[in-house]
This record gives C-alpha cells, sequence and structure tokens, in this order.
C-alpha cells in the first residue's frame, strides 16, 4: 500500500492562466498527495471550540481554536483536524470513524458493501464502468448520476462507478426519522445530515475497493464529482476522506461551495434556511445559524481548504442566481489560500466562466480541466489544469471577506496528507509567472 501511495506524490510545474478575477501571482510548484487514511489527523489533540462568537469576516484557516497561528506546513495537519470538527459539529453532523465491520465485493460492473455496526447491519451497492484497455483502473465515484460528463471520464482513462445517495440517506423525510443505510447503523434520529451520510457512504465503497485487492479499480487512485445536491454532496465526501485524490463538485449553490456568509447578500441566491429545510441535506445543529451565518466558526473556504492539497476542480454555473456563484468564487478563493500556504496552488481549478445556462448540462468548457485532473490527480500524467477561470458576471472579492494574510510557511515535511514516501519529481519553490 505504500508503494501505490507513494506513486501518488507528484510534483508539476503549472503555468497560472488567469482569467477575469483570477487570484493573486503566486509560486506554481504544486505537490499532489493523496493520504492512505480516511483522516490523518485523527490523532490530533482537538480543544472544545467553546461557544462561537460572531465575525462577519471568513474565519481564519491559519488561525488554531487556541488562537495562535500555524508556522509552518506540517502544522496544517491538526489544524486542519480542528476545522473537521468544527465542521462536523456546526455545519454537517459527525461522520462517524469506519465502522466494526465492511465487506463486499467488486467486480466490473459492480461494486457491494455490507457494513454492521453493534449489531445492526445494512448494505448497499453502486454499478461500475470500466473504461477501455487493461486495469486495474482509478475511479470517479459518480454522485447520483445528474451532470457530470462520464463520457469524458472514461475516455480520460477512469473508471465510473455510480453511487446513488439515497441508498444511504435518503430525502423527504423529516429529520427526527431519516432513513438509508447510513441510519440504519446510527439510528433514525442521528443529527447527521444527508451529505456527510452520503459521504460516509463513499468511503465505504472505497473501503471495499481497498480490501479488493486491487484487480479491477485502484483503491489509491479515487475521485468524486456531482451536481448540485450531489455537488454538495461531492465536496462533503472530497474534503472528509482524504483517501480522495481529486473532488470535482458542479453548481452545487447553498451548502455546497458557497460561503455560508456571503448567501443572504447575494441577490436571488438560496437562502440557508431554504437549504437547511429542503432536504435535510445539513446536519440538524445548522439550525442555529441559518439566520446568523456570522456566528459560524467555519465557512466553506475551509471545507474547500480540507481538501488541500489534494486536487480540487469546482465549477459553478453563472446563470441561475440561486446558485451563488459569486459566494462560490470567493470560497475557492479562499481556498486557494491554504493551497498556496502548502505550495500546492496549482492543485486547485475553478471555472465558472460557462455559456449554457441549464443546470448541470455537460459543458465543452470542463472537459479539458476534468480531463487533465484525472490524469494529473488520478493517473500521475500531464499537468494539472491550475486555473482559475470565474465569471465576470459573478466574480466575488475575498479581499472585502478577510482580515487575515496567508502566512507563507516553510515546507518542513508535511502538507495535510499523510507524507509516505519521496515525490516522484523535484520539489520547487517556484517563481512567480503572474
Ligand atoms: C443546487 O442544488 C439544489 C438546490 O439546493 C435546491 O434548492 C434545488 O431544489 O435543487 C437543486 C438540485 O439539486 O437540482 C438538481
Amino acid at each position: 500500500l505504500l508503494g501505490a501511495v507513494a506513486s501518488l506524490l507528484t510534483v508539476a510545474l503549472v503555468p497560472q492562466s488567469g482569467a477575469a478575477g483570477a487570484r493573486p501571482a503566486d509560486p506554481v510548484a504544486s505537490v499532489a498527495v493523496a493520504a492512505v487514511d480516511e483522516d490523518d489527523g485523527a490523532n490530533c489533540a482537538v480543544p472544545n471550540p467553546g461557544t462561537p462568537t460572531a465575525n462577519s469576516l471568513l474565519p481564519d484557516p491559519f488561525t488554531r481554536i487556541d488562537g495562535t497561528r500555524v508556522t509552518s506546513r506540517s502544522d496544517w495537519r491538526c489544524r486542519r483536524a480542528e476545522i473537521r470538527e468544527l465542521a462536523e459539529r456546526y455545519v454537517y453532523g459527525d461522520k462517524p470513524a469506519r465502522p466494526d465491520s465492511v465487506t463486499g465485493t467488486v467486480s466490473a460492473t459492480n461494486i457491494t458493501v455490507n457494513v454492521s455496526h453493534q449489531g445492526r447491519t445494512a448494505s448497499f451497492s453502486a454499478g461500475v464502468q470500466l473504461p477501455s484497455g487493461n486495469g486495474p483502473f482509478p475511479a470517479v465515484i459518480v454522485f447520483g448520476g445528474l451532470g457530470a460528463d462520464t463520457a469524458t471520464i472514461r475516455s480520460s482513462g477512469a473508471a465510473v462507478i455510480s453511487f446513488d445517495p439515497y441508498t444511504v440517506g435518503r430525502e423527504g423525510t423529516p429529520r427526527n426519522n431519516k432513513q438509508g443505510a447510513f441510519y440504519s447503523l446510527y439510528g433514525s434520529s442521528s443529527g447527521t445530515g444527508l451529505l456527510m451520510a452520503w459521504s460516509w457512504g463513499v468511503s465505504r465503497i472505497i473501503d471495499v475497493v481497498e480490501q479488493s485487492g486491487g484487480s479491477v479499480l485502484r483503491a489509491d487512485a479515487t475521485g468524486v464529482t456531482g451536481c448540485s445536491r450531489f455537488g454538495k454532496g461531492a465536496l462533503v465526501a472530497g474534503a472528509f476522506d482524504q483517501r480522495i485524490g481529486l473532488t470535482m463538485p458542479i453548481e452545487s449553490g447553498t451548502a455546497g461551495a458557497p460561503i455560508f456568509r456571503g448567501v443572504p447578500g447575494e441577490s436571488g441566491s438560496q437562502p440557508l434556511s431554504s437549504a437547511y429545510s429542503e432536504q435535510p441535506w445539513l446536519g440538524d445543529a445548522f439550525g442555529s445559524f441559518t439566520g446568523n451565518p456570522a456566528t459560524l466558526p467555519v465557512d466553506t473556504h475551509e471545507i474547500l481548504g480540507m481538501v488541500a492539497p489534494r486536487g480540487l476542480l469546482v465549477m459553478e454555473n453563472p446563470h441561475i442566481d440561486w446558485l451563488g456563484a459569486r459566494s462560490g468564487s470567493v470560497a475557492a478563493l479562499g481556498a486557494a489560500e491554504v493551497y498556496r500556504a502548502l505550495g500546492a496552488t496549482a492543485n486547485i481549478s475553478y471555472w465558472s466562466d460557462v455559456q449554457d445556462g441549464n443546470h448541470c448540462a455537460v459543458r465543452s468548457e470542463w472537459r479539458a480541466p476534468l480531463q487533465q485532473s484525472i490524469q494529473r490527480f488520478l493517473l500521475n500524467t500531464g499537468t494539472a489544469p491550475g486555473v482559475f477561470r470565474i465569471s465576470p458576471a459573478k466574480a466575488g472579492n475575498l479581499a472585502t471577506w478577510r482580515n487575515w494574510q496567508t502566512p507563507t510557511l516553510p515546507d518542513t515535511g508535511g502538507t495535510g496528507g499523510t507524507s509516505t514516501g519521496t515525490t516522484s519529481g523535484t520539489t520547487s519553490g517556484g517563481t512567480s509567472t503572474g
């Protein structure tokens, strides 16, 4: 396993492609690191966050709960664990660690997952479509089948795992009677929302792929994507399982990428109260914040930041106000500061400058960055797209949302993933190209 993971450690030198609303110029070296563990910060001591205090600006990703700031890249691992704890406690609900037992099968057409925990059991399955050629293949877990360009995923060399999130967390239930495999194990009154339940389901699929011995699918090269409500889910899946090397939320809207703090002021965007009540996507605890996101001790720039330094491609639609793409751009620009601090700037890309206004359309503009991302982060070839193409119509300004600056973090050997080996190339400090 360690050898397999070492093959994921890559170095790419990627020129910055600028665009409307582009982020600041930056060193361009990037190091892509998928971790061996679902949660490599599980052993970090996370203090009790205390009572949240109001802050109308975005919380500083680099300031710890105790008020000190991170000073090296290796500090990020446990700072990230704090963000994870805040996000579980106030936004999504808890993601339990791997249950007592996970078993299942992987074939060229199907994955089955059987879970049991403290005497409760559940099962679900997912479809598999292989690309042409000889395996084992990397795979992209596609949530809900809406809007994902599965033809490009497969032609890029990755299998598609078709995941129906409703088997794990159903929609249409009241919060006190949630249903699906997750809630069969953890109780129908669990405060954990559907997005985190879905994310847990993705992690259990990866567990089964890991156990399968890797003859059909590689467990060390997994991506995740989905559009709309499934874009919200794909983001949470990638943020909360560090084995996922590539996270690609599409048109995720409120409760997805857009900063919570931006939603009330973004005309036409789905209100927080609406996203909270439309379906139990968010955790029950988020109900206290729908009217006052300023008291949230975490925001989505840090959720996207949890993906760093792994591959991230955020796709948004500027034509539908409901989708909150301006607040989405601020989240991505904020997360890009985390990537920058970790020396992995090229590993985050953002693209909202698209023609077709249809929600979850398969778009020609995204074909190249999708292909490049799969090749870089799942197949270890080529270069990351390293692009920010923000629609001028929905370009947010990070500067108006922060009062913190991005630290320069010396590279002392860790970048937030589990360091398990040497890089396959030469690390470079890079030069500024912008
Ligand atoms: C953008 O995702 C959601 C949105 O939050 C909902 O308000 C709307 O009903 O559905 C969107 C969606 O999932 O569309 C498929």
